[in-house]
């Protein structure tokens, strides 16, 4: 992509366009004009490649809101291939969709898939109705007559590689580092632990806020507890994300000045990327995972946490507005925007009798080994192949 591309087709129509409107408008969308081209451009070429590269009567598998255009232009030259499409972030209700002066192009490129998926069976059915009501389609939430075809729609939530997780968790490395870890944050100290993107649905403030309240009344104290907030860089040139960025620094600013002691803070924040195996330790370390996005289209981190607890030990807490709530009900589940009943969660978390905690994580664990990412995707291309 060009600089302008990036600047138009990615910081603009993708991220401050589509992402913000399809979180439930968390922050306000610009409908701007000359991102669409663009938007429209950069999926053509995507387009083009993959006609490109596609075998006869082979399966193009396209993901996620950067390219919902695509679908229907590889139909337009490549008929003869089996189209899927996966939306990895939420689809908004119609209210909400309904918003976007390209509202029918968007939805008339999705519908040149021949099975579209989604996290979450709401997800499916927003989109469903979405394209019954602006397009010339008709069907059922699960299928949609476009022409003489048909178009599957389902929801297929997506997971980890959970033997990765679990195995990595058991290596002695892993174990070495989580011992130095806990050392270091100190001794007898419970750990809370996050691990976002630096993206304003996470509901980075929020938490902050409410574990901010627990001190503030006294119920924790940095002797007990500490929290660590791992905070990865991400679309920086982006106003609403440099500013959210700043406001959170601030509030760390503010907890640190307010409750830290010498060799003692209240809140490690780390802005900066980890891998995925300098991230282990921190699973491994934590006693309670928070996960508390405003909207989220599944959320990875909660399972790769929950895979990493071999022990059954560690408790999540999770918001209800993160597509895996709908699987991972064993969690506490919060509402973020509730700052008072997240505290009490988080208390609560922090303070659960052992046997409820196994008996809790077990349950967890069983889901999402079940449920993992070979799953997801064997079972969408099968349906996709069918
Ligand atoms: C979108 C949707 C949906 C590695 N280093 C860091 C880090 N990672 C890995 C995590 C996890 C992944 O990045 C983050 O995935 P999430 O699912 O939590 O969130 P998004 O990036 O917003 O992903 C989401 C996902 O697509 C898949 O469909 O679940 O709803 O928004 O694997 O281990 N993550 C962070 N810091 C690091 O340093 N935060």
């Amino acid at each position: 992509l060009s600089q302008p591309e990036i600047d138009r087709y990615y910081n603009g129509f993708c991220n401050r366009t589509l992402w913000p409107l399809f979180h439930d408008a968390i922050r306000a969308p610009e409908f701007n004009h000359a991102w669409w081209r663009p938007y429209v451009e950069v999926n053509q070429r995507f387009a083009k490649a993959a006609a490109e590269a596609a075998g006869h009567g082979s399966v193009v598998w396209v993901h996620d809101y950067q390219l919902l255009l695509v679908p229907r232009m590889l139909r337009e030259v490549r008929p003869d291939l089996k189209i899927g499409f996966f939306l990895h972030i939420p689809f908004p209700p119609e209210e909400l969709f309904s918003w976007l002066p390209w509202r029918v192009d968007l939805l008339q490129g999705l519908l040149g898939a021949d099975l579209i998926g989604f996290q979450t069976h709401s997800d499916a059915q927003n989109f469903s109705r979405a394209a019954r009501r602006y397009t010339d389609t008709d069907g059922t939430d699960t299928e949609l007559h476009v022409g003489k075809r048909t178009v599957r729609v389902n929801s297929y939530p997506i997971s980890i590689d959970f033997d990765w997780f679990e195995e990595r968790a058991r290596a002695p490395e892993t174990l070495a580092e989580t011992l130095k870890i806990k050392a270091e944050l100190g001794k007898g100290r419970r750990v809370l632990l996050a691990v976002d993107r630096l993206d304003y649905t996470k509901g980075i403030d929020s938490r902050l806020a409410a574990y901010e309240l627990l001190l503030k009344r006294g119920q924790i104290s940095i002797d007990d507890c500490v929290l660590v907030q791992i905070a990865a860089p991400s679309r920086e040139p982006v106003f609403e994300y440099a500013e959210m960025r700043t406001k959170i620094e601030q509030v760390v600013g503010r907890i640190n000045g307010e409750y830290s002691v010498p060799g003692r803070v209240a809140v490690h924040y780390f802005r900066r990327s980890f891998t995925r195996e300098e991230l282990m330790p921190f699973y491994c370390a934590a006693d309670v995972m928070v996960v508390t996005p405003l909207r989220d289209g599944m959320n990875l981190v909660c399972k790769e946490y929950i895979a990493t607890r071999t022990a059954h030990t560690g408790v999540l807490v999770l918001s209800e507005f993160a597509g895996a709530a709908s699987q991972l009900r064993r969690s506490l589940l919060v509402n973020p925007r509730d700052i008072e009943g997240m505290a009490a969660t988080m208390h609560n978390a922090m303070n659960l009798p052992r046997q409820d905690a196994k008996h809790r994580m077990a349950i967890l664990r069983t889901v999402v080994r079940r449920h993992d990412v070979h799953e997801w995707a064997g079972i969408f291309l099968e349906a996709l192949r069918a």
